[in-house]
Formats: C-alpha cells, structure tokens, sequence
C-alpha cells in the first residue's frame, strides 16, 4: 500500500488513530468465534466522528481497499474478524452517549457504547435497555449488526425491535438517516430493519437510536429441575401461553446446570437425590412493578411447574438469583474453557424442540460427537456445544443438525449470525430466489464490494453454486 493510503488516512483521523504493526493488540486480530485463528489486518483505524468515518470510506472505496467493521469484538460468527490486507475500523474512540430523552423513551448512542456502559447511565432514569445477550461489554454498533437477542427476547424481542433509527455511512462516503425517534412508519422501504443484522456489509452504523423500557423493580428466579429434557422443552409452550410473561425463560442441560454452577463456585442449595434426578433444569426470571403482582406470577408458576412434572420448584433468594444468571452469562467462556469445538445457534419453532433435540441427540452419537445444551429456550433459540474435534466430521454433523433444524421450520442462526463462519451452511441452504436478491441489494449499497469481504450475502461464484 502506497504512503499516500497512510497519510491521507492520518490526516483524516489523526496518526495516533491509524495502527500497524505492532501498534495491532492482538485482541483486534479476532472475534470470539470458536475454531477461527487471529488474522492481522493491513491497518487498525479508530474514527472519532461520523465525518471521519466518511473520509476513512471515501480513502478506502478510492484505493480499493475493504473495510471490516468491529465493535467490541465479542461476535460469535466471524463478522468482526479481520480480513488480511484490510481496514479494520473499530469503534473504540465513537463511544459516546449522544442523548438520554426520558420523554419519549428513547436514547441516541455511538456504535462503541457498551451494553454496561448505556443501562449505567439509564438506570438512575428507572430505564433499560433490555436486550441482553450476555456479554455486557458488547456494542451497540455490534448488536445492531448482528441483530444480537439473548436472554430477555422471550418478554422484550432483540435487537431489531428496539432499533428506531440509524446513522449510518455508505461505501462512497455519503451519510444517511433512517427512521427516527418514533415508533411506527410507512414511510418507503424500511432499511433500518435491512441494515440490522447486515453484519457490516452494506453500510457502517455511527448512530443508533434505541428504545427504552421501565425498569421493573420487583424480580423473582425460579428453578425447576425435571427428570427428562422432554418434559423441560415440552413444558416450555406452556409457560408462555400462561400468561405470566417470564422476562428470561432458559432451559440447561445436566451438565451445563453443573459446569456454569461450579466455575461461578455458587451452590443453590438443591439437595442432592434432587440433583441425581434431574436430567435438565429450567430457569425463569420473573419481573413485575410491585410485590403483589410478582407474588402472583411467582404462585401461578409454580403450580404450572409443579403441574408440568418438575422435580421440585425453587424459587431462589433475591442474590443466588442474580448470582444464577450472571453465571449462565458466562457460559460462552465456560463452554470455550470445556473444549468445545463449536456452538450451534439455529432457532426453530418452540413446539418443535423436543423433537430437534432428540434428533440431534441421534446426529451426535452417529458422527461421533458429544453435543450439549441450553438456551433460550421461550424463543425456540438453542445452543449447542459441540464436541468433535475433527473438522470434516463437524463440518458434516453442523449441516446435518441445520437441515434439521430447517425442516423443522427454523433457521441456521437466532442470534450469532451468519459472518464468516456459517457463509458456507447459508449458501448451500438458503433459497437461490432470496441470495440473488440479497446479492442485488449488497451490489445496490455498496457497489465496489469494499465492506465485510467475504461475509454475507457472499460472492457470486457462491451464488453460481447454489444455483446449480
Ligand atoms: C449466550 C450466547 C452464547 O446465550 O449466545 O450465552
Ligand atoms: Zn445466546
């Protein structure tokens, strides 16, 4: 690359804000993605503004030179993982909270805010931001491009829901708006809804406007170990027509139950006849504005629970609760430090479960894997630790346990997204009509092919083959 790439990029953000070299901390040289080695990007740039975003797409789009986009890097599909030869602009410097309006509910963010860092500054508001997927270091700019969901999607939805508008910087430069600080619009094509989840493909976010929620004060966790995981995921449906509107609704196997209990070295009190017995567990929060109510939820459950076949219903002290949830957070780091290969986050219909697990149950043993999982499990969105270190034989297992998930009426990712590493599986499954189109749409925002190379909806010599 030429000297007048670095210095016209210099001059746009500041010399101290374009790294090479050793100036690269290994940490930008990844995502969290299982089984995806570090790649050093031709340059690291950190942007201040949305102008010096701007002329950072301008200098790349005039060398031909690709932009992957970065967040806090805690993706688990490959998106924010550098590509060799690349730009890779990150967002470390753009975090700032641009506006908190009580009014009407809403607040204006830079892409590098953290989840952490936004429900601290809305909490004295009595306000969230409710979206959760686990990792509180993530970024807005990141969850808006995967469309990240996690816990709390069961009672508030994902990302895509919250989202009312976007600033966002096309490849050539040119800055747009969509949406706005409203809640409903007919207003043309909705391409806020087609930038979430476009893993840095077609354009790079620089402001989000996301709706916000009361925060509800009185909050109960029950757990209720069962004996079978059919009764845990045939008991699911249930729960959610009730009525008691559960703000998490998990389900973990035996074994995720202990692993995630004992690296957070929390004992819940469970005796251990109880703990012999049970083969899958289900973990609900329960939040309501006043005790009378959470009382209520808490009595109706139960007896639901107890109706459903649970072992024993506990409903935990207000701290082994939150100590309980914070553990299944870092469940992600957990499952990395087990030795798992890969996590699988297909969603299917949530009455379809039982049936999905039994049959990946059969895929595992005749692949010669070890699979085990949770999730969230009121969303039909489950996880999947796989266990099989060949990688032919993953590869193979990985799509059986897709198609299966497809045919049961879901899809290949819930959550994680499609980035680098299920381009493959997406291709081969998705319908040739949908990926042409999607192919049209990345050619319409973003015509030099500069943003997130070899991401979605990828090549069109991949598409050749899924036409074939
Ligand atoms: C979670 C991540 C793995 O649910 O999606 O913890
Ligand atoms: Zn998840």
């Amino acid at each position: 690359m030429t000297s007048d790439f670095f210095e016209q990029l210099g001059k746009a953000v500041g010399d101290t804000n374009v790294l090479t070299g050793d100036a690269v901390h290994a940490d930008y040289t990844h995502d969290e993605t299982l089984g995806l080695g570090p790649v050093v990007p031709l340059t690291v740039v950190l942007p201040g503004s949305t102008g010096e975003v701007a002329e950072v797409l301008c200098i790349a789009t005039e060398h031909g030179v690709p932009v992957v986009v970065r967040g806090s890097g805690t993706g688990l599909s490959g998106a924010a993982r550098p590509v060799a030869g690349a730009i890779l602009l990150a967002f470390d410097r753009m975090n700032r909270i641009r506006e908190i309006d009580t009014d009407n509910q809403v607040a204006v963010v830079e892409p590098g805010v953290t989840l952490e860092q936004l429900n601290g500054e809305l909490a004295p508001y009595g306000l969230v931001y409710p979206v959760s997927p686990g990792e509180q270091s993530a970024s807005l700019g990141g969850n808006v491009g995967t469309n990240a969901g996690g816990m709390r999607a069961v009672r508030y939805g994902v990302t895509r829901h919250h989202v009312l508008g976007l600033e966002v910087v096309l490849a050539d430069g040119t800055v747009m708006r969509t949406g706005g600080k409203f809640v409903k619009s007919s207003t043309g094509y909705d391409l806020t809804q087609l930038l979430i989840g476009s893993e840095g493909t077609l354009a790079v976010t620089t402001e989000v406007i996301v709706k916000l929620h009361p925060r509800l004060t009185e909050t109960a966790t029950v757990l209720a170990p069962f004996a079978t995981l059919p009764e845990v995921t045939k008991a699911v449906p249930r729960i959610v027509a009730s009525g008691v509107e559960p703000t998490i609704l998990e389900y973990a196997d035996a074994l995720v139950m202990s692993s995630i209990t004992k690296a957070a070295g929390l004992d819940l009190g469970i005796p251990e006849s109880v703990q012999q017995a049970a083969l899958a567990y289900l973990v609900v929060v329960l939040e309501q504005s006043s005790v009378a109510r959470l009382d209520e939820d808490v009595e109706q459950l139960g007896t639901l629970l107890g109706d459903l076949g649970a072992l024993d219903v506990y409903v935990l002290p207000p701290h082994a609760g939150s100590s309980l949830i914070t553990a299944r957070e870092r469940l992600f780091f957990v499952t990395k430090a087990s030795g798992a290969d890969d996590i699988i986050d297909a969603v299917i219909p949530r009455a379809a479960i039982p049936d999905y697990l039994a049959a990946v149950a059969e895929l595992a043993a005749s692949h010669g894997a070890f699979v085990s999982g949770c999730g969230h499990v009121g969303d039909g969105n489950v996880h999947l630790a796989v266990f099989q270190p060949d990688a032919q034989a993953r590869h193979e297992l990985n799509r059986a346990i897709f198609r299966t998930a497809i045919e049961a009426g879901g899809t290949i990712s819930g959550e994680h997204g499609i980035g680098t590493s299920k381009m493959s599986y997406f291709v081969e499954s998705a319908d040739p009509a949908l990926l042409s189109l999607m192919h049209a749409i990345k050619a319409a925002f973003d015509p030099g092919g500069i943003l997130g190379p070899g991401r979605m909806p990828g090549p069109a010599d991949h598409l050749e083959t899924a036409h074939s």
